[in-house]
């Protein structure tokens, strides 16, 4: 069985503010597992099904618009526990709500410009991953750290 996946993305405006270490790093410290990366420009296409479920919304059209900005940088993390627990890195949505020592809580001050995404549930790290990176580009690996991370 494949352990939990999460879907995270640093947002245009990251990657043009040069946070994307700092956002991957994160992570990376943490210990999750990271199963794919890549820097790309999205379609609307894309952009538009990741967001599926906001398409009513008011801000819908500059969400996406601001997603197609600039380049993005796709991530998959794997773990027990990584979907909930990369929400908590990352923070509440609008960033002036978000903790101190979360990556929106530091680094951004607006709920449209702030940095990074992360899945809201297992389904959906299944779903996002699968929507942008079609099927050949995650990582079978072992984290030779493993034993130090887990018993
Ligand atoms: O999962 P998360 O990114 O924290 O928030 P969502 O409720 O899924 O909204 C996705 C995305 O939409 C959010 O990161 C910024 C944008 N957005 C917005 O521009 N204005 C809002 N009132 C709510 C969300
Ligand atoms: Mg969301």
């Amino acid at each position: 069985v494949r352990s939990e996946i999460s879907y995270v993305m640093v947002k245009p405006d990251g990657v043009q503010r040069g946070l994307v270490g700092e956002i991957i790093g994160r992570f990376e410290r943490k210990g999750f597992k990271l199963k794919a990366l890549q820097m790309r420009k999205c379609t609307r296409e894309i952009a538009e099904e990741h967001y599926k479920d906001l398409k009513q919304k008011p801000f819908f059209k500059d969400l996406v618009d601001y997603i197609l900005s600039g380049p993005v940088v796709a991530m998959v993390w794997e773990g027990d526990g990584v979907v909930a627990s990369a929400r908590k890195i990352i923070g509440a949505t609008n960033p002036l709500n978000a903790e101190p020592g979360t990556i929106r809580g530091d680094l951004c001050i607006q709920t449209g410009r702030n940095v990074v995404h992360g899945s809201d549930s297992p389904d959906n790290g299944e779903r996002e991953t699968g929507l942008w990176f079609q099927g050949d580009a995650s990582v079978e690996w072992s984290q030779t750290i493993q034993p130090w991370l887990t018993e």
